[in-house]
Formats: C-alpha cells, structure tokens, sequence
C-alpha cells in the first residue's frame, strides 16, 4: 500500500495501470523515456511546495536559501554539460523555451524560417494554430522529394527572399543528423539569428554522438525529458550577450513561479549525463536504432530518408496497405506503443497519416541492444503483414511481455511502494 492508494484509490487504479503498461509494453514513442529514480524522486519531492519567483540571489518569496543552491548546481552542470556560456533552467517544457526565445528575440509580426510541420518540425515552429504561428510570421521550409533530407537549397533561397530575423533549426520527426554548420552559414548570410531546438536529440549532443549546435547558434533550446532522460521540463542557451534579454523574457515574460522539484531533478538528470554510462546509453540508442531500421529495411518496410543517423525513423505503412493510424493499433495490440506521423509530402491527413514514428531511447533505457532489437524489428513486420491475425497479434504480445519481464523499467518498484 502507498500514499496514493491509501487516500485516492479511484486515482491510483489509473496511476497503478499506467505503471503496468509502461512496465508490460514496448515505449517506442521517440519522445519517450525512463528517468532515473532520483530523477522521479527529486521531481515528487517537497521542494513542489516551493515559491521562487525570480533567480538565484534575486527572489521575490523569502526561505530560497536552499532552492537557490537546487538552480545553480543546475545551471552550472548544464553549462558544464553542453559547454554553453549561458543558460536558463526555467522553462516549464520545451515549448516554454521556444516562446521564450521569440519573446526575446522577435516583434510580433517578424519574419521567421521553421521547418514545416508536415515535414518533420514541431508544432511551436510556425503552426498556424499555435503562438509561433499566429504571432509571427513563420515560412517553412522542408526536405528534398529526392532524398528526404533538409532541403538547404530551399532554406538558403527563402532566406534570401524573407530576410528572416530568426532560423529556427531542429525537428521532432527527422530520422537524419541535423547539420546546424549549414544553418548558421545561410542566417549569419542574410543577417539572422539562430535558434536550434534540440529536444529530440539534446541527449545525443550531450554524448558526442550528434552534431553539436552551442558553439554556432544564438540560441537553444530544449526540453529535458527525451534522449536527455530527464524530468519533464525546458531549457535554453544562448550566448553570454543575449542573457539578461532571455531570462527577462522567461521570468517575468513568460513565467513566474519556477517548479523548483522539477529544476532539482533536471540537476540530477544533468549530473547523469556528464558521465561516461550516459555517453555509452546514447551511443547505444543510436546503434539500437540502425539495427532496427536495418531489420525493417531488409523486410521491405520503406523508411523515410531510406534508415536513420538519429534515435527514430519513419516508416511508410501506405506501401504494405496500411494507414498509420491503422498501423499504431495494430501494434498496440502487440504491446508494441508507436504514434501514427506524417510523413514528408503526406497525402493523408493528421489524425490518419501515412506513418510511423519509432524509436529507441526508452527500450535503450531499459537496457535492450541488438538482439533485442532484431526479435522488435521482426515482430513489428510480421504484425503489419498479416493484419487480421488475432492469433498471431496474440502470440507477439506473449513474447512481448516476456521480453519486457527480462528488461525492467528503472523506478517501477519504487512507485509502487513508498517507504
Ligand atoms: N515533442 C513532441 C514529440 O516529438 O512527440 C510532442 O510535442
């Protein structure tokens, strides 16, 4: 019996059965992980009762004596981490940080280049129904038809033509190495600034095994809980002569009371990934993923860019008779969690894309590798191939569970029983 249980056990039914599918199913969702269980302690803890208004030595509520001691180990291990000049630990999620940023850096009606939507980049990269698109004015770009990678081309001539005053480089559903170089070179060109959001590959930046964007962008961000294997959280960096500006716009511009639990467990999450098992976790993440594209390749599932440099990939289901709603059930019904996406040139809509995104930092987490991921990667294909198959979804979901049993979920104990 725990605390939840004992006082609210409609509740915990719900929170108990989450635990269950998260211990009992494959997270293959990309943006998905486990944290440490200091991470999950640190953000239940009762620094959540903690008002902070303000920064460290400059707080609006008195008694943040020790909250001031939970920012800065944050803020210097995440400086330390990604060799940052400066950087704020505020930001309540990632789309916090990107608002952040904008309120910082642009005017309402500013010109601004993201990544379409469509095509890999993230709702706060100009949708037209979100802030970023309904107060800037954002223009996208994409990826080639050829070859799905970022089509620089079309960045470097849009920019010539919008002069933009923001690039915001970083995708959520890109399976390739973004090359932020490239970025830099066509916004200092036409008199921009830069801003990459990382969130998706922010762990393997840390690790060395993607290309590193601090030393070339203006800014940014991140959240704190994907490849980073953190708390739920946001981040932002910029260079030393924008500090002041950012953390003006994050206190009091976009935020007041900072949730001092949660900016203690990005400290601890901070502290894991400075060490060598962090770095080893995230270059396994990635081999985990070529291994599963490879197998998905070779039973002639069509990946989009044709495999992956990163921690995801997305697969064409259309071409095997599927929609990517269709695709998500079906392996769900497996024990098997992905999310239907769109893929780049979609001629289906949102709610029932074209595909699937599938990735690996969670099972990765859990400590699986190869041999793991070549059992997924066939049971992934035999699922979508025979669709009708209740028997055979039925045996994929025994070896599913078994695997699972053999591959535990860091923390699971410790929920379910407080000491
Ligand atoms: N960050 C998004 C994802 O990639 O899943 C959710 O907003």
């Amino acid at each position: 019996m725990n605390w939840i249980e004992q006082q609210d056990p409609e509740l915990w039914t719900a929170v108990a059965g989450e635990i269950t599918r998260q211990r009992d199913r494959l997270v293959m969702i990309a943006s998905e992980n486990y944290t440490s269980p200091a991470v999950l302690k640190a953000a239940g803890s009762l620094l959540t009762s903690k008002y902070a208004d303000g920064y460290p030595g400059r707080r609006y509520f008195g008694g943040c004596q020790f909250v001031d001691i939970v920012e800065e180990l944050a803020r210097d291990r995440a400086k330390e981490l990604f060799g940052a000049e400066h950087v704020n630990v505020q930001p309540h999620a990632g789309t916090q940080a990107n608002v952040a940023v904008y309120l910082s850096a642009l005017q309402p009606g500013d010109t601004v280049l993201g990544m379409d939507l469509a095509h890999g980049g993230h709702l706060t990269h100009g949708m037209k129904l979100n802030i970023s698109g309904k107060l800037y004015h954002f223009v996208s770009y994409g990826v080639r038809p050829d070859n799905h990678r970022i089509d620089f081309d079309q960045v470097a001539a849009l920019a010539r033509e919008h002069k933009p005053r923001l690039i915001v480089a970083g995708a959520s559903a890109h399976p390739r190495e973004i090359r932020h170089g490239v970025f830099a070179q066509i916004a200092r060109d036409c008199g921009a600034k830069l801003l990459v959001d990382m969130a998706h590959y922010a762990g393997l930046v840390a690790a060395g095994v993607h290309d590193d964007p601090v030393p070339v962008a203006d800014y940014v961000s991140t959240s704190t809980h994907k490849t980073l294997r953190g708390p739920r959280g946001g981040m932002i960096f910029c260079k030393a002569r924008y500090a002041e500006q950012l953390d003006q716009a994050v206190f009091p511009g976009t935020q007041s009371g900072p949730l001092m639990h949660v900016i203690a467990a990005k400290a601890i999450c901070f502290g894991e990934a400075l060490t060598p098992e962090f770095k080893q976790y995230a270059r396994q993440i990635v081999d985990n993923a070529r291994t599963l594209a490879e197998s998905l390749l070779s039973g002639g599932l069509r990946l989009i860019s044709g495999g992956t440099d990163n921690h995801l990939m997305l697969a064409d289901v259309t071409t095997i008779g599927l929609s990517g709603q269709q695709a998500e059930q079906l392996l769900d019904r497996c024990g098997i969690t992905v999310n239907k996406n769109v893929i780049p040139f979609d001629q289906r809509k949102p709610m029932d894309p074209s595909g699937i995104r599938i990735g690996t930092p969670a099972l990765t987490t859990r400590g699986m590798g190869r041999r793991e991921m070549q059992s997924i990667g066939c049971w992934i294909l035999r699922a979508l191939k025979s669709p009708d198959d209740e028997k055979l979804a039925g045996h994929i979901r025994g070896e599913v569970l078994e695997l699972c049993r053999q591959f535990p979920v860091p923390g699971d104990g410790e929920m379910r029983n407080d000491e």
